[in-house]
């Protein structure tokens, strides 16, 4: 069951390489779609004219970020001047915030895996309906560090489960469907090669823990409940390293299982807050923490701007 569905999609992909494909054929069929979370619609708005020129995808979980990245993007490209305004697309609902600029789109996903679940689906349709090629999405966030000094960034090789398992399962009809969270090695080289002409700080590549929570979940110790020692807090933590688990956050597994069922490339490029060897709060200034997730933006920034065939 788990095998059959894996290699449906995966033979749909390669007749398809550039486009995006959905792995569900009552979507054609269907007069309209309406994308709820997104208060977007094919009967209601020209998808194609509004998105079909988008080639980079960035997510993210909050609606701030999202704005300041195409503010940021906008100059970076010469699209943009400073202090313009750039209007959410998603105006009419306050579920995700969506913003474009040239061929950049960037959107909120909020937290953990089935808030980012909804916005894909309504994403990959989006992008299917206005029939985009080659796009790339790279979700930029934060997550703590395991055995990094605070401010490195993470690109994910492969996300994880909470037991290091490198794969997503989701229960569907009541039985798990078990999906592969690879990410794109050949992005990966090139945000590397972009990280290392910026060379500001510490890039590394390794596996990203995915978790359902922030607290236990993440082997917390400061949560509401804690029903473990710091000790076994810290051999789990070391399990994790040992398993080339280098950051944790929320996301990336489903993340990766879902553009990779749809034949889109995708990278996850986090920035460490902290190093949960040493500590469980986020006590860093503000201004600290601004800096921090400045990174992956300006790393992302680069890498556009590049394959644009600008400057970077
Ligand atoms: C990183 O940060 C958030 C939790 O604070 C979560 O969305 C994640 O993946
Ligand atoms: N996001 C997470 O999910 N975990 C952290 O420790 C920091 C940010």
């Amino acid at each position: 069951m788990r095998w059959q569905r894996n290699i449906k999609e995966n033979n749909i992909k390669c007749n398809n390489e550039h486009l995006v494909h959905l792995s569900n054929p009552n979507i054609s069929e269907m007069k309209e779609d309406f994308l709820y979370h997104f208060n977007l619609g094919t009967g209601t708005h020209d998808l194609q004219a509004m998105f079909g020129d988008v080639k980079f995808v960035c997510v993210g979980g909050s609606p701030a970020r999202m704005k300041a990245f195409i503010s940021y993007i906008g100059e970076e490209l010469g699209l943009a001047q400073p202090g313009m305004d750039h209007p959410n697309i998603c105006e009419g609902t306050d579920r995700y915030a969506m913003y474009k600029i040239g061929p950049v789109l960037s959107v909120s996903h909020g937290m953990g895996i089935p808030s980012i679940g909804i916005m894909l689906h309504e994403l990959i349709k989006l992008l299917y309906h206005a029939k985009c090629s080659d796009v790339v999405i790279i979700r930029i966030g934060t997550c703590g560090g395991i055995g990094l000094e605070p401010g490195s960034v993470v690109l994910t090789r492969q996300a994880t489960d909470s037991c290091f398992k490198p794969e997503f399962e989701q229960i569907v009809l009541g039985k798990p469907i078990v999906r592969s969270t690879d990410l794109s090695d050949d992005l990966n080289q090139e945000l590397m090669e972009c990280a290392k002409e910026i060379n500001e700080f510490n890039t590394v590549m390794g596996n990203t823990m995915c978790t359902l929570d922030f607290y236990e979940g993440q082997a917390r110790l400061d949560g509401a409940f804690c029903s473990y020692t710091d000790k076994e807090k810290q051999e789990y933590l070391q399990a994790a390293y040992a398993a080339g688990i280098r950051n944790i956050e929320m996301e990336s597994s489903i993340f990766a299982a879902m553009c990779g069922a749809s034949g889109i490339k995708a990278a996850v490029v986090c920035v460490t807050l902290l190093n949960r060897l040493k500590g469980d709060q986020i006590s860093s200034s503000h201004e600290v923490l601004l800096e921090y997730q400045k990174r992956p933006q300006k790393l992302v920034g680069r890498f556009i701007k590049k394959r644009l065939g600008g400057k970077a």
